[in-house]
């Protein structure tokens, strides 16, 4: 589960219990990672599984059908009136053992075309970026399945007629051998599909580029945050704003369907800053961008130290955590105001002729007009 539905899944889990106080309820997720002991105080749920799930959900699952307790690593669970609390686990060594996601399961029919699915070639992040949660939910490591595991993944897609596949990584492009190796496969197999990742502008080189462009890659998305260089190092981001310049240079060139995420709020934004968030949209003109409140989900460090930094929590509220409701304020910034710089973002972004021009040419209307009106939607909806 993730934070805006904690609520609802703890509902659920108290439903299922009600119904049958002899089925076993497990959670899972980064908020129930997080929230451990406060999910099993809250619910009726009998364990939480921490951090990754594949392997320690078959011990639980091993674990309940000899009659015995989730007492092992990788798990939180309630011992009649006492939450038992373990050590993590170690993290899964090698990815390429984990079977594919059964897909077959899901009613792809009911989606609109073109079938389309998300792969996880990795899983971590090695940066620390204080307003997320992934670092800590991998245990500060990144590690990624091989080139020819993930190969193996989307040659089986694309024979089940998948046409579309978004890389869900944190960071797909970080290693750079991995990447030029999967397109050397794809190329060799003639294996044809779109496809799009996400990736650092700070990862990115102009050869990777050119050769992912070459194999059907064909939208990035980019987590840029601030246009203020002491800002960029406040949240650990890595990279400063002329790098993302200049990364979205070349990214024009070869042609791909951009995506650029901004965040209003951070830790000494001011009116101004915000102003030069979107000025830096515009200038590096991406098919899409998305401006998020500041929300500090479990799990990271902008939670941990919230009174800390520049920043106050609002808002208790999981469920509004959903990034387009401000939670927070600055020592500049009122959420009021924050709310406000959001419909601006938004409207000046995506109101100029020349975007529309653009969204015309790339046919991507369609694809705009939805997610844009149903984020406007939400903002002004939330503004009263
Ligand atoms: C891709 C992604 C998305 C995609 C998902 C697309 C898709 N079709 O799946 C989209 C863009 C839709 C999305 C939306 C949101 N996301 Co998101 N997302 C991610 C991302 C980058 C990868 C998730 C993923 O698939 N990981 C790979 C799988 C294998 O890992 P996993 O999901 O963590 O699951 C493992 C374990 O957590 C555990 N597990 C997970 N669930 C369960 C359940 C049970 C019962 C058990 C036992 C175990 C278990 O086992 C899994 C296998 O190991 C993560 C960051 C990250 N690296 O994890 C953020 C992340 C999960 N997202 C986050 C957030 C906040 C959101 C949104 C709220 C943002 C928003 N408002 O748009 C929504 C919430 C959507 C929802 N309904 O819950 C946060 C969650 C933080 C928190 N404490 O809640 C993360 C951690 C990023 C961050 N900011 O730190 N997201
Ligand atoms: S925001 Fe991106 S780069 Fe930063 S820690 Fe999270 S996944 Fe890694």
């Amino acid at each position: 589960m993730t934070a805006p539905i904690y609520y609802s899944a703890l509902e659920l889990a108290n439903l299922i219990k009600h119904s049958n106080s002899g089925a076993a309820v497990v959670l899972g997720g980064p908020q129930a990672t997080f929230l451990d002991e406060e999910c099993l105080g809250r619910s009726a749920a009998d364990a939480v599984v921490l951090g990754e799930g594949e392997q320690t959900m078959l011990d639980i699952a091993a674990s309940i059908e000899s009659g015995g307790m989730c007492d092992f690593d990788g798990v939180t669970y309630r011992d009649e009136d006492t939450v038992v609390k373990n050590p993590d686990r170690r993290p899964i060594a090698g990815l390429d053992n984990i079977p594919f996601p059964v897909r077959h399961l899901m009613p792809t029919e009911k989606y609109s075309p073109p079938k389309s699915t998300g792969v996880i070639s990795s899983m971590g992040c090695p940066f620390r970026c204080i307003f997320c949660a992934s670092s800590n939910l991998y245990h500060k490591t990144f590690r990624s399945r091989s080139a020819y595991n993930v190969f193996e993944e989307v040659a089986h897609l694309v024979a089940q007629g998948y046409e579309n596949v978004t890389m869900l990584d944190d960071n797909f492009i970080l290693n750079k051998e991995r990447v030029f190796e999967f397109a050397d496969l794809l190329e060799e197999h003639n294996l044809k599909f779109d496809w799009s990742c996400t990736g650092c502008v700070d990862s990115i080189d102009e050869d990777m580029l050119r050769r992912l462009s070459e194999v059907g890659c064909n939208g990035l998305f980019f987590g840029n945050e601030s246009a203020a260089n002491e800002t960029l190092e406040v949240i650990r981001k890595g990279f400063t704003t002329e790098q993302v310049i200049a990364a979205f240079d070349v990214l024009k060139k070869y042609n791909y369907t951009t995506t650029a995420s901004f965040m209003i709020g951070l830790p000494g934004d001011d009116q101004q800053k915000v102003i030069d968030i979107i000025s830096l949209a515009k200038r590096i003109n991406p098919d899409f961008a998305m401006f998020l409140v500041t929300t500090p989900y479990a799990g990271t460090e902008l939670y941990e130290k919230i009174d800390q930094d520049d920043i106050e929590l609002t808002v208790n509220d999981w469920s509004q955590f959903t990034l387009a409701k401000p939670v927070v304020c600055t020592s500049a910034l009122s959420t009021k105001d924050l709310r406000q710089l959001l419909v601006k973002a938004y409207v000046s972004f995506y109101m100029r002729a020349s975007f529309a021009a653009r969204a015309v040419a790339k046919k991507q209307l369609r694809f705009v007009l939805s997610p844009v009106k149903a984020v406007v939607t939400s903002v002004v909806c939330s503004l009263f």
